[in-house]
């Protein structure tokens, strides 16, 4: 663009959760004008925000299998494990009523006692087990679920069809460009 004079300003709002972006554009002989507004952390109906994450209950009560087959990810998201107090009991509180709490993306299957519990991939940290847990009871506990009545980390038989599966995805951001 040699020879021509452009002069770009940036003004950068935070009206959270909404970010408006305006770029101003001045070339020689015109001044071209772009509103551009940028909305982070908007969810996709159906989902309820929680920070830069959105989350969505499915109906009914569930196996683990089926809970980390293919029933977050089909909807764009991934079976959680909470990475903090606060995420563990959100996600509790986002529980159907009828079940006795929540999956976890979380189970010691491979090897016993050796937990591996993820949230979108990753290992997460902290666990929050309830007191005496995991126990294994039976030699047969591998997954792992937050309980209602102690909002802890309980150990439970993978095939206990009586939790409810809460999925977590990033919150997109939605740009739309007025000319
Ligand atoms: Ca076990
Ligand atoms: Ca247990």
């Amino acid at each position: 663009m040699a020879g021509i004079l452009m002069k770009v300003g940036l003004i950068l709002l935070i009206l959270s959760p909404k970010w408006s972006l305006f770029v101003y554009m001045q070339a020689t002989g015109k001044f071209a004008h772009r509103c551009e507004t940028l909305q982070v952390g908007a969810c996709p109906e159906g989902w309820t925000a929680r920070g830069n994450h959105c989350y969505k209950t499915l109906d009914g009560i569930h196996s683990y299998a089926a809970a980390t087959t293919t029933a977050c990810t089909d909807i764009g998201g991934w079976l959680p494990t909470p990475n903090t107090p606060e995420e563990n009991a959100f996600i509790l509180s986002m529980s159907v009523p009828t079940a006795e709490g929540v999956w976890l993306n979380c189970n010691d299957l491979e090897t016993e006692g050796a937990w591996t519990c993820l949230d979108g991939g990753k290992q997460v940290r902290d666990r929050y087990w309830g007191t005496g847990e995991p126990n294994n009871a039976a030699g047969n506990e591998n997954c792992a679920v937050i309980e209602h009545n102690d909002g802890r980390w309980h150990d439970v038989y993978c095939n206990y069809k009586h939790y409810s599966v809460v999925c977590k995805r990033s919150a997109p951001g939605v740009l739309s460009i007025e000319a």
